[in-house]
């Protein structure tokens, strides 16, 4: 079949959201192509298409089937980029967190879909694509929801199994990462699924049971993307890279030993590093390491589920400094109970604790998180410099506009400083991001004059 893998172009051309590769689409081409199937995909997002340019080309393209991929707060983007389609294309599917977790509803949103994929789409888009190659017959494979029929779930596919995402389909110039610290960027998800609880997220997609590849796979993937792609810096966007000591050990150990000369960030938990671990990291290339801090406060953080304590982040920052590693404070402001002072608190202590970047965000109630349930009291959309293209409504007992004062001032207090400023601008030269630290900067710009 001739399927068309598509991420939709900007809601708005100023957007500066991030532009990181989509992972999901690459992983379902990969599988898909494996199985004989022709396949393209656009993203439209990544190379700034304009939504006529968008247009005309579907116009003109006319695949056999479309796949998209959606975040809830990409929704809407995505609903418009399918109504453009339906007349010229066969078949329609949709994958992603967003349909994942709202299930059947999706259909009313987005009526021109013919199915959406629950879950993790490698052992489904095979089937899927079968079916309709042979006229439907009999029920949807597992997997696949369609408007009104019966759902029965598939089984994911252990991840040591699943095939390299297809990343040559991708236009990796167009990818950058405004925290990298070479050129060449990619990402890479090493792990799937996370044990933990946190209220405000969505683990629809990956579960709670964590599977891991092995150490030795994951340097052979790094190891060609060095070679086939010329990466030099690598994103591991895993829900959580240093739950396994001992796994993170043998990573480093292998890279160590292979000798491989590339640079990269993790995701970690502040109650799951050590010195030790953080130190052969830093041998092994890891220049970052993103924890979700969320907050100061220990009422916040009983809110969010988060299980762990204010003094634990204090010391696993001052590990990752000492390690001689950059930290990144993943910081929500505003949250059910918090009034300034407790915002001004979150704020103060990303400071104190001396971290090297912070992304400051406000609570959102996503579907398919505990906090979804939440009493929502303002229907608002706070937005922040690296995730402006969203519609997402915040979960705060404060007054909106009061809320995204303090997120805009805490966004300026900490990067218009001659440090920070520094950095970024020698990362930007030093990785190729300098666009993504000029919409940053645009951003941040605005913001000032309006304040
Ligand atoms: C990287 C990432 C981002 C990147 C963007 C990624 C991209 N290129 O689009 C950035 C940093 C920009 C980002 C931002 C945000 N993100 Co984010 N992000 C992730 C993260 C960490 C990894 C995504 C990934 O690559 N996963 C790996 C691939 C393999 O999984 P996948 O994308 O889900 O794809 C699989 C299936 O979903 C399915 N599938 C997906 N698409 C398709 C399409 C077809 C046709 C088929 C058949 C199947 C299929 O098959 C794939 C393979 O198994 C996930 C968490 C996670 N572990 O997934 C959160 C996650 C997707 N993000 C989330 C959120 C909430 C956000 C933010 C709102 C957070 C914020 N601070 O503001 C913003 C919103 C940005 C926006 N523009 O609106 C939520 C989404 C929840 C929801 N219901 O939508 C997640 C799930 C985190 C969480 N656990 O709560 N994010």
């Amino acid at each position: 079949m001739d399927l068309l893998l598509v991420r939709p172009p900007r809601r708005d051309p100023s957007d500066a959201g991030l532009s990181v590769p989509p992972l999901g689409l690459a992983y379902i081409a990969a599988v898909a192509r494996d199985l004989g199937h022709s396949v393209e995909i656009l993203d439209a997002y990544a190379t700034e298409m304009s939504w006529a340019d968008f247009d005309a080309f579907m116009r003109c393209r006319r695949p056999q089937a479309v796949g998209f991929t959606a975040m809830t707060p990409v929704a809407d983007v995505v609903a418009r980029a399918v109504r453009i389609c339906r007349p010229y294309v066969g078949k329609i599917v949709l994958g992603g967190p967003h349909p994942t977790a709202v299930g059947e509803s999706v259909f009313q949103e987005m009526p021109g879909l013919d199915a959406a994929v629950i879950g993790e789409g490698e052992p489904v888009i095979g089937p899927l694509l079968e079916w309709w190659q042979n006229d439907q017959p009999g029920p949807p494979p597992p997997g696949v929801r369609v408007p009104g029929g019966a759902f029965t779930g598939a089984t994911p596919m252990d991840p040591g199994l699943i095939p390299r995402p297809a990343r040559d389909l991708l236009p990796n110039d167009a990818y950058r990462y405004l925290f990298a610290t070479r050129r060449g960027f990619a990402t890479m998800i090493s792990s799937r699924g996370c044990p933990y609880r946190c209220s405000f997220c969505d683990k629809s997609v990956g579960g709670s049971k964590w599977r891991a590849r092995s150490a030795k796979d994951v340097v052979n993937e790094m190891a060609e993307l060095q070679r086939n792609f010329g990466v030099g810096f690598i994103n591991f966007y895993d829900d959580n890279f240093t739950i396994s000591r001992k796994r993170v050990m043998a990573i480093c150990t292998e890279i160590i030993q292979r000798g491989l000369d590339i640079e990269w960030k993790c995701e970690g938990r502040v109650d799951s590093v050590d010195p030790e671990m953080l130190t052969l990291m830093r041998r092994a290339g890891c220049r970052v390491v993103a924890y979700g801090v969320e907050s100061a406060n220990p009422e916040t953080l009983a809110l969010l589920r988060k299980d762990v304590t204010v003094p634990q982040a204090i010391s696993a920052f001052a590990d990752t400094k000492a390690a001689g590693l950059r930290s990144l404070a993943y910081m929500i402001l505003g949250a059910p109970g918090e009034d300034q002072a407790s915002v001004e608190a979150s704020i103060r202590f990303c400071r104190d604790i001396e971290a090297d970047y912070v992304q400051f965000s406000t609570l959102s109630a996503m579907p398919g998180t505990p906090l979804f349930s939440h009493p929502r009291n303002a229907d608002q959309s706070i937005t922040n410099p690296l995730d402006a293209d969203q519609n997402r409504m915040t979960l705060t007992d404060m007054d909106g506009e009061e809320l995204g004062r303090l997120v805009r001032s805490a966004w300026l207090g900490f990067y218009l400083r001659p440090r920070p400023m520094a950095r970024l601008l020698r990362d930007a030269i030093a990785s190729g991001s300098i666009d993504e630290a000029w919409r940053m900067g645009r951003a941040l710009g605005r913001w000032r004059l309006a304040a």
